[in-house]
């Protein structure tokens, strides 16, 4: 029995890989196995695109690692390309785990003709329309308007879709977080909050930004129930979010889960953390003492079903040559012509726009015939 407001977060597994709360009968080692190499390729995509960042090919990234149970577990509890998502910055792992193509990722990262947003948008804030991914909003809170929104169209229109939102902790002190929350509990509306609490907004810690006790409570001011959940316990996310996206389904109006994790590494490549300034050492340590995909493996373990060093090491090796050749790939596909950021807005482009295009194309053919003869 799922409970909202649990004094503390539920777990069905614990950090030592010890079953808790007995597992329902679905987490078969297949499916157990298959979470495990999902969060597992999130890992080292992390780690490949860090490298990418270092050698400039692309200029932003926000990395998931620690969080990889909180958004695949969240994944799998959603109905792939029918459910709505309005993710925010760090939500590429729940991308991945829901099937948006790791080469159109890639694309977006490295801006290239392959982007589907052909390189109009920040590096790493990504969309997929087939998926009813909407493109990644990094304007805190900025999402939450409008998936309520989102959710009370699906409402409205009949249809059996849901909404899903994820923010992070820092997010649920914004003015736009309320505004949103306020919108859909008022409207009845079937929207599934999703809080990636991972305790630090960049170099503001959850004491610094809110003195709520914690972010689940903040769900009963807009009438909704608020779950709290061990969010390095794939298990238990995937239970939890279950059960709330159910409830929102069946016509409940909304509901927030607040998923406890924790971000360990930097916030974004624009961060300190590396120098320890804002967070002790002795806490990292401590949190990757907590490591998800560590704590699957112990489980795993367990049942008599360990993760071989050979399949490990091949499932990395798989991840990092996948990412190569999409690089690769993608690289091969050019730079978009700079003609297109006059395109796909208006059928006829305004006045204004036109003098813009025609001021830039002389400015490019200057630079052009500079080059030539140069
Ligand atoms: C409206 C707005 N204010 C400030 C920022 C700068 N900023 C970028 S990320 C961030 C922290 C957000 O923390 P949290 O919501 O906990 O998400 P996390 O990065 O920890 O996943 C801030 C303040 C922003 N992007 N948008
Ligand atoms: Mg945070």
């Amino acid at each position: 029995m799922i409970e909202p407001h649990t004094p503390a977060p539920i777990r069905y597994v614990a950090e030592d890989g010890q079953v808790v709360q007995e597992l329902p009968a679905t987490y078969t080692p297949e499916l157990l196995r298959d979470l495990h190499h999902t969060m597992l390729r999130a890992r080292e995509f992390d780690r490949k695109l860090i490298t990418l960042l270092r050698q400039g090919r692309t200029t932003f990234y926000a990395q998931s690692s620690g969080m990889e149970a909180t958004q695949v577990g969240l994944a799998r509890s959603i109905r792939t390309g029918h459910d709505w998502v309005w993710p925010y910055y760090r939500d590429h792992t729940l991308g991945l785990a829901l099937g948006v193509p790791m080469f159109e990722l890639i694309s977006q990262c490295l801006g290239t003709n392959s982007d589907p947003s052909r390189g109009r948008q920040m590096p790493h804030h990504f969309a997929s329309a087939r998926m009813n991914f909407v493109s990644v909003s990094s304007s805190i809170a900025s999402q939450v308007p409008p998936a309520a929104g989102s959710a009370m169209a699906q409402k409205y229109l009949g249809t059996d879709e849901i909404t899903v939102c994820t923010f992070g902790d820092g997010a649920t002190s914004e003015g736009d977080w309320h505004a949103g929350m306020n919108m859909a509990g008022a409207a009845g509306a079937p929207c599934l909050f999703v809080c990636e609490n991972n305790q630090w907004a960049i170099s503001t810690n959850l004491r610094g930004q809110t003195a709520s006790e914690t972010i689940h409570i903040k769900a009963k001011a807009y009438g909704m129930p608020g779950f709290y959940v061990d969010g390095n316990d794939i298990v238990a996310v995937m239970e939890v979010c279950t059960h709330a996206a159910d409830y929102v389904r069946a016509g409940n109006g909304p509901a927030l889960v607040e998923c406890l994790t924790y971000r360990v590494g930097s916030h974004s490549n624009a961060d300190a953390d590396a120098e320890k300034s804002y967070r002790t050492r002795d806490e990292v340590d401590e949190w990757l003492g907590r490591d998800p995909i560590v704590r699957l493996e112990k489980l795993l373990e367990g049942l008599g079903q360990p993760i071989g060093a050979e399949e490990r090491a091949d499932l990395i090796a798989r991840t990092h040559r996948e990412v190569d050749e999409h690089v690769l790939a993608a690289e091969a596909t050019g730079s978009p012509d700079w003609r297109i950021i006059f395109e796909d807005v208006y059928s006829d482009l305004p006045s204004h726009l036109r003098d813009q295009a025609a001021a830039l194309r002389s400015e490019m053919e200057g630079a052009a015939s500079q080059g030539a003869r140069a």
